[in-house]
């Protein structure tokens, strides 16, 4: 068994004083940071925006967390956030970017949302994560980050889906919480055979 640690999104716009701000994103980097060495692999995963990406709620001249309806189903719109290269999109400064062995970036296509460490929101694109998993003959994750009803949620819920064993550690997570979100990624993740902890 080969357990690694997938970090999702602890980025500044996440993180008190960024654009899509989760209230405590900040308070979960230290404890991260101490669990790094308990796992043979470390991945971070990064929100990677173009400018104009088509979940900005400014691209479609609407309402920050409206929802619209895309190709590939029901999208929210986002402030702007994590755009390219920006200092927004750059990890909290505390997080121990060093240790990890790999990173992963996604949301870099305009078309399409990917809240998804594994696939974009057509649940089909693949990222390129789960070859790197398998190749390197891991089968067990545990993840945390940002945020809760969102990235992480599907996440866990593709690697569940694609056969991983997966523990989601909620105390080293923080949720938008949004519209009921939180309690419904709980349950898709628990659905899922995610070990919610
Ligand atoms: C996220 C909304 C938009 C996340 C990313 O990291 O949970 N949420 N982009
Ligand atoms: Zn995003």
């Amino acid at each position: 068994m080969s357990h690694a640690l997938i970090v999702i999104d602890v980025q500044n716009d996440f993180c008190p004083g960024g654009a899509l701000a989760v209230a405590g994103g900040n308070d979960i980097v230290s404890p991260i940071n101490a669990l790094m060495a308990d796992f043979d692999a470390v991945i971070l995963t990064q929100d990677w925006h173009p400018a104009g990406h088509s979940s900005f709620a400014t691209t479609h001249s609407a309402d920050p967390m409206s929802v619209i309806d895309m190709p590939y189903g029901p999208q929210v719109l986002w402030p702007d956030h994590c755009i390219q290269g920006s200092e927004g999109a750059a990890f909290h400064q505390d997080l121990n970017v060093d240790a990890a062995d790999m990173i992963i970036r996604k949301g870099y296509n305009p078309a399409i949302d990917s809240y998804s460490a594994f696939f974009e929101n057509d649940h089909t694109t693949p990222t390129g994560l789960t070859g790197y998993l398998n190749t390197r003959g891991i089968d067990t994750l545990t993840l945390m980050g940002l945020a809760t009803d969102f990235c992480v949620n599907y996440s866990a819920v593709d690697a569940a889906k694609l056969g991983f064993n997966v523990t989601v550690r909620t105390d080293l997570c923080r949720a938008i919480d949004f519209d009921g979100s939180l309690a419904a990624a709980v349950d898709a993740m628990k659905t899922a055979g995610v070990d919610v902890v």
